[in-house]
């Protein structure tokens, strides 16, 4: 399959600026290509993740990926997606933003192999261009009509844009061109978003270099659920690639949670699984949906990616134990992990009986609650019922002098943090 086809059988195109035009060359050469991101944040989410993956399949069918990281657009703020204008970011906040996405994008692409990736960053050629020669060299090229008819703008004109927002698409297009020149890249790629951004650049390098410059642009849908909601999205907030904002389990189960009428788009859209493999998946979703065996493949495959080959092990092991109840085989950082989002009390080391301690943490309304609770058998600390209503709890009952894991009847855990 040429990578073309593969990206329109992973239903990974959206729009293309010269569809024919871009397979011809990508049979006939090794091209290079590019897609940037802005520094608006420490760490990126698996929405941006989308992009990159595609960057990736085009890097392992022969093709050079060079990943831009905006430390200039960053300064500014892409208006794309967004209906009113951002707060600008201070410079500090910005140079720390792209030192840490450099090192997540490090981490997660082979910046080794042949056609090595190469990373860029747009202050490099920006942050030198005067005034004078970028409205001279560049803005002569723009006509303000036509970038007052992108929907980014016309979408803004009622609510208002700064001239900052909207000279955004002139940053993005000085990228392009930059790159065309320099670099060789003759394709951008980026989600359906960024078409404006991409598409302004196209008129850019044509206007410079004449019409025969050969570059492309190429978009990605939009992730959508098929319930509605929004991708990539939970109650608590969106999952970030950084282990220390979402961690390895959390990711795992977000991808392990997935929709069965989701599950094969996700692995297409995701997972470097071939074809074959990935209509197995299918053809089970079909037949024994309630073995969730596509879930769990497309979440092995996405924390194997993100977080490595241990943390992967150490996401399955807290299910597994969350799952059967015997939580005694974690260490007090997997229990860390697994019970983030249970409800959680603090205690203090001091030893008291298990009924006082359970009324005082709020787990039990009453006394009287409590005693008949144990006395059925439905309480469960760390994994072991609970069966002496006059047991002491002691810090030895717990996990490395920090948790104790109490479990209520067959599903309700809470976690008790030990404090001094
Ligand atoms: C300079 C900056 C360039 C080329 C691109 C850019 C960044 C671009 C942008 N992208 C989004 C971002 O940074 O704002 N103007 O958050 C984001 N992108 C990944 C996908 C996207 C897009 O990083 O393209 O569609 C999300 O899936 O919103 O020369």
């Amino acid at each position: 399959m040429n990578i073309i086809d593969e990206l329109e059988w992973r239903g990974a195109i959206n729009q293309q600026t010269d569809a024919e035009g871009l397979r011809e060359l990508v049979e006939k050469k090794s091209i290079s290509l590019y897609c940037g991101v802005d520094p608006t944040g420490d760490s990126m989410h698996i929405g941006h993740l989308i992009p990159f993956m595609m960057l990736k399949r085009f890097q392992l069918a022969g093709h050079r990926p060079v990943i831009l990281i905006g430390g200039a657009t960053g300064t500014i703020g892409d208006p794309s997606g967004r209906s009113t204008e951002r707060q600008l970011q201070t410079m500090e906040q910005v140079q720390a933003n792209v030192d840490a996405l450099t090192a997540q994008m490090k981490k997660l692409f082979d910046t080794d192999s042949n056609n090595k990736l190469k990373m860029v960053n747009n202050y490099d050629w920006t942050h030198n261009l005067n005034i004078l020669d970028f409205l001279r060299d560049y803005g002569k090229n723009f006509s303000v009509n036509t970038m007052l008819a992108k929907d980014i703008v016309a979408s803004r004109l009622e609510s208002g844009i700064s001239f900052t927002e909207f000279s955004y698409q002139i940053l993005q297009s000085i990228d392009f061109h930059h790159l065309f020149k320099n670099e060789d890249v003759q394709l951008q790629i980026g989600g359906a978003d960024q078409w404006g951004n991409i598409t302004s650049g196209l008129d850019l390098i044509r206007k410079k270099e004449g019409p025969e410059a050969q570059a492309f642009g190429l978009t990605i849908p939009l992730m959508l659920k098929a319930d509605g909601t929004k991708f990539g999205k939970t109650a608590g907030g969106a999952i970030w690639l950084d282990a220390n904002k979402t961690t390895p389990f959390e990711f795992y189960q977000f991808w392990a949670n997935t929709d069965d009428r989701d599950v094969v788009k996700y692995l297409k859209f995701f997972t470097f699984l071939d074809k074959e493999t990935i209509d197995g998946l299918e053809a089970k979703v079909k037949t024994e949906p309630h073995k969730r065996e596509a879930q769990k493949v497309l979440a092995e495959e996405m924390t194997q990616f993100v977080h490595g080959e241990e943390a992967l092990k150490q996401a399955k092991k807290i299910t597994e134990a969350l799952f059967s109840g015997d939580i005694k085989s974690l260490t007090a950082d997997e229990i860390e992990q697994g019970f983030k989002d249970m409800p959680t009390f603090e205690a203090s080391t001091e030893t008291k009986n298990i009924v006082d301690w359970l009324v005082d943490l709020g787990i039990e309304p009453s006394k009287r609650q409590a005693r008949e609770d144990i006395a059925n058998g439905a309480i469960t600390m760390n994994g072991e019922r609970v069966n002496d209503v006059n047991m002491d709890v002691t810090p030895d009952n717990s996990f490395d002098g920090r948790f104790i894991i109490i479990r209520k009847g067959k599903k309700t855990y809470s976690l008790v943090k030990l404090v001094k």
